[in-house]
């Protein structure tokens, strides 16, 4: 076998069975075994590397299972970067096959094609696993470990490069198996001493973040045992349905770690509130639990009545808190009814892509979530540009569901160019396109703090409903939340390709004062 199918073989035996990505004389090697593969491996080229990037992103978030993108060395992994780095903040499952120049020249700086100064060591420090495959036979085992180091310890992406004239060549492998997923044992000390901690606290906060997608049911069981809130941070949304009256966002949850004599953080770094809310003691936690949250809360659930009791349901004390922070955020109408319009459209089971954009912010707010994995928000590194892509990879990946993205204008053009994608792809996504002819959030800052010395934020458009229809992509403009209702309509009825509503509007109310809230705490 060559190095190239070796990798193939090894990628399909992983349950892998499909590669976004944009090709390149150092990996037509790898390419053709890809062709070879048949119909057991999908490949779904983008128009450009953070486009596949993106996209791999999207499909892993989206099943929760590792996702390739295959790219050539150089331009291409740094065209790819914003999206490994987005992966790597999000604990996202992305495998990166990155090309390399021929083997005996790398690092000596004659200047080949694509060629980048230490390009291991980029890599190195963009993920936590990274290698080179340099033999056949070295292939399963690298795909193996590559594949279960996405799983160990902090989950994330890993790369594996090769050089070009190591992907063609041929040599004996060994079988290709796939390795197992490592399990870590549940530490019984800390479930124990967790559960008297919870079992003795009287007023509970459950965080979750995106580490918290999985353990959905034991959440939910939990924030009922112990009448706790849980706090869908960004990423955490949807971990406890947003029906349940003890779900809450930002401007609750801090009201409510102010208040609070236990906090059990799942699946999240707490970064924020510990650093912008305060917290009283020292940063240890007082009982950590290593490992993936499910098995370690269903192992909690078991020891918790041991030490907890009977607590008062807290039901209509947050249904109260729910109606003032309604009324509160009643000042964000422009954004909440847009996003009324969507929750009305999309299915409980849709899927909600959001973005650095207005209605995103008011999404993280108050969209409400019905289902765990069915809103994805871009994490710490909140990178403008990431929705449209991300979104066809999750519309790619779960064919099943419908998926919403949406955009600011200025957020929409960074990867607008895979519309080409999604049609060639018949990819059936629906994205809203808010257009303010403006970095609508960069301008507000400049109106309001710095004395309206505008710069750089105004924006010239094109006709985005002209542009879309000149991929093939069906188009129309809205101007209401009403209208936009039955364009969505129209838009989830269409599966055999992309539809882009646009929607101009005007700015819009700052969403600021819900979000960068005051310490409350010590420190
Ligand atoms: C990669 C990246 N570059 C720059 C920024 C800074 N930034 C945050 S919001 C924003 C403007 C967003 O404009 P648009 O997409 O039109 O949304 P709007 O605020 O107008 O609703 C910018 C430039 C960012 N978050 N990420
Ligand atoms: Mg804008």
């Amino acid at each position: 076998m060559t190095t190239a199918e070796a990798t193939v073989a090894s990628l399909l035996a992983h349950g892998l069975d499909t590669i976004y990505a944009l090709p390149g004389v150092h990996n037509d090697d790898l390419f053709d075994a890809m062709f070879k593969a048949g119909d057991k491996l999908r490949t779904v080229h983008a128009r450009h590397e953070q486009g596949a990037a993106y996209m791999a992103l999207g499909s892993a978030l989206a099943t929760n299972r590792p996702q390739a993108y295959a790219v050539v060395p150089g331009p291409g992994l740094l065209n790819s970067g914003a999206a490994l780095i987005t992966a790597y903040g999000m604990n996202a499952p992305v495998l990166a096959l990155i090309g390399q120049i021929p083997d005996a020249d790398i690092g000596r700086g004659f200047g080949w094609l694509h060629e980048i100064r230490d390009q291991a060591g980029i890599i190195e420090r963009l993920v936590d696993w990274s290698a080179r495959i340099r033999a056949p036979h070295e292939a399963p085992r690298l795909v193996g470990e590559a594949i279960r180091s996405m799983r160990m310890r902090r989950h994330g992406p890993a790369a594996l490069e090769c050089a070009m004239d190591t992907w063609g060549r041929a040599g004996p492998v060994g079988p290709i198996e796939p390795l197992p997923a490592l399990q870590v044992p549940v530490d019984e000390d800390a479930v124990a001493t967790a559960a008297k901690l919870l079992g003795a606290a009287a007023r509970i906060l459950i965080v979750c973040g995106g580490g918290a997608q999985d353990a959905s049911a034991e959440v939910t069981e939990l924030s009922a045992m112990l009448q706790a809130p849980v706090l869908g941070f960004r990423r955490g949304r949807g971990v406890l349905d947003s029906r349940d009256p003890l779900s809450v966002t930002f401007p609750l949850g801090h009201e409510l770690w102010a208040e609070a004599d236990a906090v059990l953080a799942v699946g999240t770094r707490i970064h924020l509130q510990q650093t912008m809310w305060g917290i009283d003691e020292n940063l240890a936690p007082a009982a950590a639990l290593i490992g993936n949250s499910q098995p370690i809360l269903r192992r909690l659930i078991d020891v918790l009545p041991a030490h907890n009791r009977a607590r008062p349901s807290r039901r209509e004390e947050m249904q109260e808190r729910q109606t003032k922070l309604r009324t509160r955020l009643a000042k964000l109408k422009p954004q909440l009814a847009f996003l009324e319009a969507i929750r009305a459209e999309l299915p409980e089971d849709g899927i909600f892509v959001d973005e650095v954009t207005q209605i995103g912010f008011a999404s993280r707010l108050a969209f409400p979530v019905y289902k765990p994995r069915t809103f994805l928000s871009p994490g710490y590194q909140d990178n403008l540009g990431w929705g449209f892509a991300t979104a066809l990879g999750v519309q790619d990946a779960r064919r099943d569901v419908r998926v919403l993205a949406i955009s600011g204008d200025g957020g929409f053009l960074y990867t607008a160019n895979e519309l080409a994608s999604a049609i060639r792809h018949r990819i059936p996504l629906v994205t809203v396109l808010f257009a303010d002819g403006a970095f609508g959030n960069v301008r507000r800052i400049q109106e309001e703090r710095y004395g309206n010395r505008v710069i750089a934020s105004d924006l010239t458009n094109p006709d985005f409903v002209r542009f879309a229809e000149s991929f093939g992509a069906a188009a129309e403009r809205v101007r209401s939340p009403e209208e936009l209702r039955g364009a969505l309509r129209r838009g989830f009825a269409r599966r055999g390709g992309p539809t882009l509503i646009e929607v101009p509007v005007g700015p819009m109310p700052s969403p600021w004062e819900f979000i960068f809230l005051p310490k409350v705490r010590g420190r």
